[in-house]
């Protein structure tokens, strides 16, 4: 009898352990669920003032949404998507980017991505950028001023709208 009753207890112990552990753990992963990587900005092309950020996002937490994207070098700072219409591929202003529970959205040309107006960057600057999620705490990343990739679709959309 007293043998079982310790066993009990050891029994309870161990349980409210691993529940502590949980629980833990399920806080860290909403409180930094969102992981960055990649993150890189194209300087406005020659006689243009709009730069172009792109990064990768991880949400590992609750379903989520990406705000907005703040940064020092410029007074206005968009989310965009590309968009298909009437067979012309056009770029739309966004209020959120949807970030599942559980997957990973690149912004990168021909997609998502975030547009930096009345903005002044050189090559091998870095630009500190701030997102603003809907749950999850703001992000900060340092994010390298880099040269435009091939002249991709997307780019050669980036540099019509940017003119606009
Ligand atoms: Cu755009």
């Amino acid at each position: 009898m007293r043998h079982f009753l310790i066993s009990a207890t050891t029994l309870f112990a161990a349980t409210s352990f691993l529940t502590a552990c949980t629980q833990g753990e399920s806080h860290t992963h909403s409180g930094e669920g969102i992981e960055i990587s990649n993150a890189r900005i194209n300087p406005p092309l020659p006689g243009q003032t709009t730069g172009v950020a792109f990064f990768r996002l991880e949400n590992h937490g609750d379903d989520d949404q990406l705000l907005s994207v703040s940064a020092a070098v410029s007074d206005r700072v968009e989310l965009h998507t590309h968009i298909e219409e009437d067979g012309i591929m056009k770029m739309r202003r966004l209020d959120g980017i949807d970030l599942p529970h559980g997957e990973g959205v690149d912004l990168q040309p021909g997609s998502y991505h975030v547009m930096m107006f009345n903005t002044e960057m050189s090559l091998g600057d870095e630009v500190v950028l701030t997102l603003d999620f809907e749950k999850a705490d703001d992000l900060t990343v340092v994010a390298p001023i880099v040269m435009r990739g091939e002249m991709t679709q997307g780019e050669m959309d980036h540099g019509s709208h940017s003119g606009k």
